[in-house]
């Protein structure tokens, strides 16, 4: 349901969801093995950036519609999906979020529902210029879950995340990067290779200063300048003791490429 490919002589651990029959439509296995596998690339040291993709047509259908956990029968009419977003969707989303390694999405096709919330939860998003996001959610009587309510207010502002998220509209790629949403649309026989390379380039950066990079900007949304000021202060007190700055400023004086190792 998920595979996992170290590309040769990478440090980029590439994540595939992997049921393109159903266009990777989320079943609770899948979810499982999606979080394990992000969970496994971050904690590995020679893992320094993921690369989470679909296999086939789409990138991500969101929840599978047909999985007994979630599709009502007319003997179990009532389903508890807090149960699937408590135990799995949750989890899924604070491990990409609070992933160790930055983590870029290539969306090489449709991404729906959860699908959307998955790979804007992803640092970097390079599109498909072929591949639509749609929330879908109002369709079947839900909100949009998976993050996305907190997520596209501070991409797009209210006034763009109340459009897609009220009517439903499918956003194309092109329209989501100038949005905002997302950021990158390439031609869709690029996007792969276009975000491994992006993947790579950010494997060869110091790990800990970038992921500390997210962490700060999530941070910044929630708080002021003073805050932020101080927040800023104190992480670059640290990084200022690690040996990729070390590095860096090296590197920098020597006029040759440094050679990050930091994690
Ligand atoms: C699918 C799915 C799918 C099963 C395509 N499930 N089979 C929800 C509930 C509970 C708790 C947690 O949170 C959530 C979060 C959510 O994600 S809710 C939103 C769920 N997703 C959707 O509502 C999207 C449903 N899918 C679609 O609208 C379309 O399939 C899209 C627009 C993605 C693609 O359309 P097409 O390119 O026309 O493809 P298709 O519809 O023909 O799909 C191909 C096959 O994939 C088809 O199966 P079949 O056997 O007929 O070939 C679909 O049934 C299957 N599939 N999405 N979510």
């Amino acid at each position: 349901l998920v595979l996992v490919e170290r590309s040769a002589d990478s440090a980029v651990a590439v994540i595939r969801l992997n049921r393109p029959q159903q266009l990777n439509a989320l079943t609770a296995d899948m979810l499982v093995q999606l979080r394990e596998a992000v969970e496994q690339a971050g904690a590995d040291p020679a893992v320094r950036a993921l690369l989470l993709t679909g296999q086939g047509r789409a990138f991500c259908a969101g929840q599978d519609l047909s999985d007994p956990l979630v599709a009502p029968t007319p003997d179990q009419p009532d389903k508890d999906i807090g149960h699937l977003i408590n135990h799995y969707y949750i989890p899924l989303v604070q491990s990409l979020r609070h992933c160790a390694v930055p983590t870029v999405c290539a969306v090489n096709g449709v991404a729906a529902g959860a699908g959307v919330s998955i790979a804007l939860g992803c640092d970097l998003v390079i599109a498909s210029d072929a591949a639509n996001f749609i929330l879908g959610f109002n369709k079947i009587g839900l909100i949009p879950d998976a993050g996305a309510t907190w997520l596209l207010p501070r991409l797009m502002g209210r006034a763009k995340a109340l459009e897609l998220a009220l009517l439903g509209d499918k956003l194309s790629a092109t329209d989501a990067e100038l949005l905002g949403l997302i950021a990158r649309t390439v031609q869709a026989d690029q996007v792969l290779p276009q975000a491994l390379a992006t993947a790579e380039r950010l494997a060869a950066l110091p790990t800990r200063a970038l992921v500390q990079t997210r962490k700060l900007i999530d941070g910044a949304m929630e708080s002021n300048l003073d805050i932020a000021l101080r927040a800023e202060s104190r992480m670059q007190s640290q990084l200022g003791f690690s040996f990729d700055y070390a590095e860096g400023v090296t590197a920098f004086q020597q006029k040759r490429p440094p050679q990050f190792r930091d994690r």
